[in-house]
């Protein structure tokens, strides 16, 4: 069990999991709390992420740093995404070891199972088929990260953890429409397009798609929850089991923003994977669920982009 004094360590501070997982271990009374900006500290540098962990010598280590993105970045960064996240998980994996972490809890992905999986997709499923191409490389270094963990468990005697999040959203989340992932980006397309008062919001692909959504306040509460249980190092789906399409999910974003216009799909940009949904059973059985819904999740985080999007309030007045 983590004590509240325990030196922890977030790798990725200020991204989405990152912030999340610092307010909630704040929220529950944890006060040694450890984290380094990028400038700080580039962790794609070994000697640096060495000297760092040399230093600091956390006790518990929440690595959610990661080049990460949505169907385009993933897409077309390529190189970057499987250059830059081996990288990271690497070092900072290594460095944990070598300066001996009580625990490191790794952030996956619900990418690195096969493209056509059974749904819902159990734990199990890895690497029992071919990867969706849009992010493959981007998976391919999770399920790195994921092998490295258990083969220093098994070589070193390692506590290394590691869970596999559905999709996830959220305050801090990216809003950029070149590389955001799919939820962000309706929000602030929708938003727009009711600004601007146009007749119609243009979404990707057909809309077919289903995915699943969890709230990245869940996702830190379920990262906590799985830090805590020591007597289990196997991997472990984070989900909601809420799932929607991604033109569901558009006409709840249009409700949520407040506009009636059409929504027009544009099938040259790509669909990727047809389904996406995790079989929780056993974080279920672990004993943790869910809270947050979509709906209640959509509103909030849409609250967070109005007061955090300073051009946009300014012209909504
Ligand atoms: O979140 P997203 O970009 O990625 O969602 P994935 C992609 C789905 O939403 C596709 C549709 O079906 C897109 O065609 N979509 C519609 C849009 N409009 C938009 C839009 O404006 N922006 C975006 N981004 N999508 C990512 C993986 O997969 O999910 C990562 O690439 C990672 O590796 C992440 O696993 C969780 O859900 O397809």
């Amino acid at each position: 069990m983590m004590n509240k004094t325990d030196k922890i360590y977030i790798a990725g501070h200020r991204g989405l999991v990152g912030s999340a997982i610092i307010r909630a271990l704040q929220k529950a009374g944890f006060t040694n709390l450890v984290y380094r900006t990028h400038a700080e500290l580039d962790l794609t540098q070994q000697q640096k992420v060495n000297d760092f962990f040399a230093h600091e010598k956390p006790d518990y280590v929440f690595l959610a740093a990661a080049k990460v993105g949505g169907i385009h970045a993933n897409n077309v960064y390529r190189g970057d995404f499987i250059y830059e996240n081996l990288m990271v998980q690497s070092n900072v994996i290594e460095a944990a070891r070598r300066h001996q972490t009580k625990r490191l809890l790794f952030l996956g992905s619900s990418c690195i199972y096969p493209r056509d999986c059974a749904q819902p997709m159990r734990e199990e499923y890895l690497l029992t088929g071919t990867l969706e191409q849009t992010n493959e490389p981007y998976a391919i270094a999770k399920i790195a990260g994921i092998k490295q963990c258990e083969a220093y468990n098994s070589q070193f005697g390692t506590d290394f953890v590691s869970v596999m999040p559905t999709n996830l959203y959220g305050q801090n989340d990216n809003f950029n429409l070149e590389t955001s992932h799919v939820l962000p980006a309706l929000l602030r397309k929708v938003h727009e397009a009711k600004l601007a008062k146009s007749p119609n919001v243009t979404i990707w692909g057909t809309g077919t798609p289903l995915r699943e959504f969890l709230h990245v306040d869940d996702m830190a509460a379920a990262c906590l929850f799985v830090m805590d249980k020591t007597d289990f190092n196997a991997i472990v789906n984070i989900g909601s089991g809420q799932e929607v399409s991604i033109r569901e999910l558009a006409e709840l974003i249009c409700n949520v923003v407040g506009f009636d216009g059409k929504i027009v799909f544009d099938a040259t940009k790509p669909d990727g994977t047809p389904r996406k949904l995790l079989d929780t059973s056993r974080l279920t059985n672990l004993g943790w669920k869910a809270q947050i819904k979509l709906e209640e999740g959509l509103k909030q985080t849409y609250a967070w982009f109005i007061e955090n999007n300073h051009v946009a309030v300014a012209s909504l007045v």
